[in-house]
């Protein structure tokens, strides 16, 4: 009998082929945590904690299949009793522990960090409803709860429970773990998430979240990022703030001590990565809970000096977290002793240094300033990024500890985002080129099947059979029919203004005129969109507004919508990215050139056989290094140039309003067939937003990218070509995996000795 079998025995007691796919789900479920619960975590001495608010990790069941290197045999099984993974995988519900790239980041760097066999966790929170679930209501994002705790899910509670200090109480925390496996590793390691046994799950949803924010014994925990434009909002962020790091550094504590740690080695134990500004408190939490075991307050410093490193992930200032310090008073009064104590070494070290203070003349608390000072290491996360960051952003820093300053340019686990959501795609490369890729080798060697007709004809096949694939996703999940031979684009991301959403759909514009006036493309179009718009960001809630309401527009239009097609992707998560990332001919990265850190996204669609349309942005730019130009499309004005712009305030949206070329395409989002659909109060908004202020700057490269879009449509006809470049761009990807980006974390700063089978 096979361990399957006899798993679906002794839950269910009937044979496999019996068993609904839901009950499946429990055997797989079953199998899979006990299988990796039998592999043992390490035991090495020195341990890395990443420390991160957000872990986007996606659903994990074919990913630990994958990584367990029983996928196949199970697969297989399966199919012979007439079941199917993909159908019994809807069953599980993806965890809501993330938000948009950085959370995506983790989840890709903790696989990565297992499969080389390194000794590092993650310390996070356990949210009960994640950011939020989008859903569309009369073309308008609402958001409501996104539960996943199920009980059927891959949480494990553990036996450890810290208590939490904060001004009039104290919180009892309650781990739970979820295992972290690597591929073809034979060690695990974990997520750590900490949570609260009180937590009351009621509240009130009617298109919007409303919850008592003060009760922090009941919702500390339920909301990644709840909404902090009030106090009470602000407060309960540093609630989670605080509660996770106090966590996470009295883990790191125990875990030392248990290893034979005095404290006063701390650092040769335990090396903290600052998964943005988020989990900056931990400094000051360490040095309180060092100090309080006998350790003096210099040397505590010192230690906790030595392990922690810090990671930037945006120029944007909104993102560089700071708090008012009578806030942090009301809430962590001990920690704001020892930050003003910190503040003032730096302050008579750096006498009027007002850029690198950590608490400002306001009253402030700057919490990345916090990690500068007391970490090691800073790091971007793509190569133009990190050189802004010295030049821009972070001079006044780099100019006092240049040694601490490095690039690591992000990467992203092959495992979840070619074996797992594109399978056919990695069987045939294993045909091909052999096994090796999988292990970061040999990738480039596609490159030598770039004018094979056999090829290049397999690998437009996969790519039409994943267009079927994204077909059915979308039918089942939306009720919504695209077309499979249609040229897939595809926009992915956080819903922002930098990331210019708008642009493209100021380019949906521009195309419905070209079709009405007789221009019919030779391939139809469909442009897909997905991503969350942060509730209380109205701007961005009325940029969804806009593309809903042109795709009903669209949709309704028997002259365009054979020819044209838009498509705003319901709550979009790491589910849907895996059928439409393997789907796509064009990935859209068009953010304004300095804004987007570096894009992971960008990546994905690359490895997976898509072109850039793209902005000399974030790692646009390495990707454009590595493919040459032929290879990419590029458009828009450079990064120094929109920094000088930003500079010199020399950007004047509504000169470029004016321009024949631009003007009808900005006043249809207000014109009589939008009204009649959509939200005057939203489209008038956005439109006046657009043409006073643009603060992105969409108008500024609108031409160039209508032009490049254009040209890329055209090229695309030359199917040949098209595929030889998709080549290129697959073969030029293994710079991209994770693997390579955490070897690089730990060479230059983690240093852990990795495991090997
Ligand atoms: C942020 C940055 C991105 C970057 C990721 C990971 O992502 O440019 O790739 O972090 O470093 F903006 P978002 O959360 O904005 O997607």
């Amino acid at each position: 009998m096979t361990k399957l079998e006899q798993y679906t025995l002794d839950l269910f007691n009937k044979p496999i082929r019996e068993c609904t796919d839901q009950e499946l789900y429990k055997v797989l479920l079953d199998l899979v945590r006990d299988s990796s619960q039998d592999l043992p975590t390490h035991e090495d001495k020195r341990k890395l904690y990443y420390f991160s608010a957000e872990f986007l990790i996606g659903k994990l069941l074919s990913n630990n299949l994958l990584n367990l290197g029983i996928y196949d045999e199970v697969n297989d099984e399966l199919i012979a009793n007439g079941k199917n993974i993909m159908d019994i995988e809807q069953a599980e519900f993806e965890p809501s522990l993330g938000n948009g790239g950085l959370g995506r980041l983790a989840a890709c760097f903790v696989d990565s960090i297992t499969t080389l066999g390194l000794n590092g966790d993650g310390v996070g929170l356990n949210y009960h409803f994640g950011l939020f679930k989008q859903v569309f209501k009369e073309n308008q994002q609402h958001a409501i709860k996104d539960p996943w705790i199920t009980g059927d899910d891959w949480l494990i509670k553990s036996s450890k429970t810290y208590d939490v200090p904060f001004k009039d109480f104290t919180l009892t925390s309650t781990l739970y773990d979820i295992d972290v496996l690597g591929y073809n590793q034979n060690k695990r390691n974990r997520l750590r998430l900490f949570d609260l046994d009180s937590v009351n799950a009621d509240i009130i949803e009617d298109g919007t979240i409303h919850f008592d924010k003060t009760n922090i014994l009941e919702n500390l925990t339920l909301f990644l990022y709840p909404d902090d434009s009030d106090h009470e909002g602000e407060l309960l962020r540093i609630y989670q703030q605080y509660f996770m790091v106090s966590n996470g550094a009295q883990l790191i504590i125990d875990e030392a001590i248990e290893k034979g740690s005095n404290l006063h080695d701390l650092a040769d134990y335990a090396v903290i990565q600052i998964n943005d500004t988020h989990p900056a408190f931990v400094i000051p939490e360490m040095i309180r809970l060092l100090t309080g075991r006998g350790i003096d307050f210099d040397e505590a410093v010192e230690i906790v000096q030595s392990m922690t490193a810090f990671t930037n992930h945006t120029i944007l200032a909104e993102a560089l977290e700071k708090w008012p310090i009578n806030a942090l008073e009301d809430v962590i009064p001990e920690i704001v002793e020892i930050i003003r104590q910190l503040d003032a070494r730096k302050k008579a070290e750096f006498p009027g240094n007002t850029a690198v203070e950590i608490i400002d003349v306001h009253g402030n608390v700057h919490m990345a300033n916090i990690a500068i000072h007391y970490g090691f290491s800073v790091n971007g996360v793509a190569a133009l990024h990190s050189d802004i960051l010295k030049a821009e952003t972070l001079k006044d820093f780099y100019e006092i500890y240049p040694e601490k300053f490095s690039n690591k340019t992000n990467g992203i686990t092959f495992r979840r985002w070619i074996m797992d959501a594109n399978k056919e795609l990695a069987d045939y490369l294993d045909n091909l080129i052999g096994t090796e890729w999988r292990n970061n080798e040999n990738l480039e060697s596609l490159l030598d099947f770039q004018n094979d007709i056999e090829v290049i004809e397999k690998l437009r096949a996969i790519k039409f059979n994943n267009k079927l694939r994204l077909k059915k996703h979308l039918q089942d999940t939306m009720g919504v029919e695209i077309n499979e031979h249609s040229i897939i684009d595809v926009q992915i991301k956080r819903l922002h203004e930098y990331k210019r959403q708008q642009m493209n759909a100021m380019y949906v514009i521009y195309k419905y005129f070209d079709i009405k006036a007789g221009n019919i493309p030779a391939t139809p179009i469909t442009i897909l969109f997905g991503g969350k718009a942060a509730n209380a960001y109205t701007i961005a809630r009325d940029i969804i507004h806009l593309i809903l309401t042109l795709s009903e527009l669209i949709a309704n239009d028997p002259e365009v919508s054979p020819h044209l097609q838009v498509v705003m992707v319901e709550n979009y998560n790491v589910a849907h990215a895996q059928y439409l990332i393997p789907a796509a001919d064009i990935s859209e990265q068009i953010s304004l050139a300095s804004k987007e850190a570096s894009g992971t996204g960008n990546m994905k669609f690359m490895l997976n056989g898509a072109l850039t349309l793209g902005t000399m942005d974030g790692a646009n730019v390495e990707i454009h290094g590595l493919v040459g130009d032929e290879n990419i499309y590029t458009f828009g004005q450079s990064s120094e140039y929109v920094i000088n712009l930003y500079n010199t305030g020399g950007y004047n949206s509504n000169a470029f309003y004016q321009r024949d070329t631009i003007k009808p395409i900005i006043d249809f989002i207000v014109s009589d067939e939008m009204l009649a659909l959509g939200d005057s109060t939203r489209l008038n908004r956005l439109y006046n937003d657009i043409i006073s202020k643009d603060w992105f700057m969409a108008l500024l490269d609108l031409e160039d990218y209508i032009e490049t879009k254009e040209k890329m449509l055209a090229e695309y006809e030359d199917h040949t070509a098209w595929t030889q470049k998709t080549i290129v761009n697959i073969a030029k990807a293994g710079f991209f995996s994770s693997d390579r980006t955490i070897n690089q974390y730990n060479e230059e700063i983690w240093h852990l000795t990795p495991h090997k089978n």
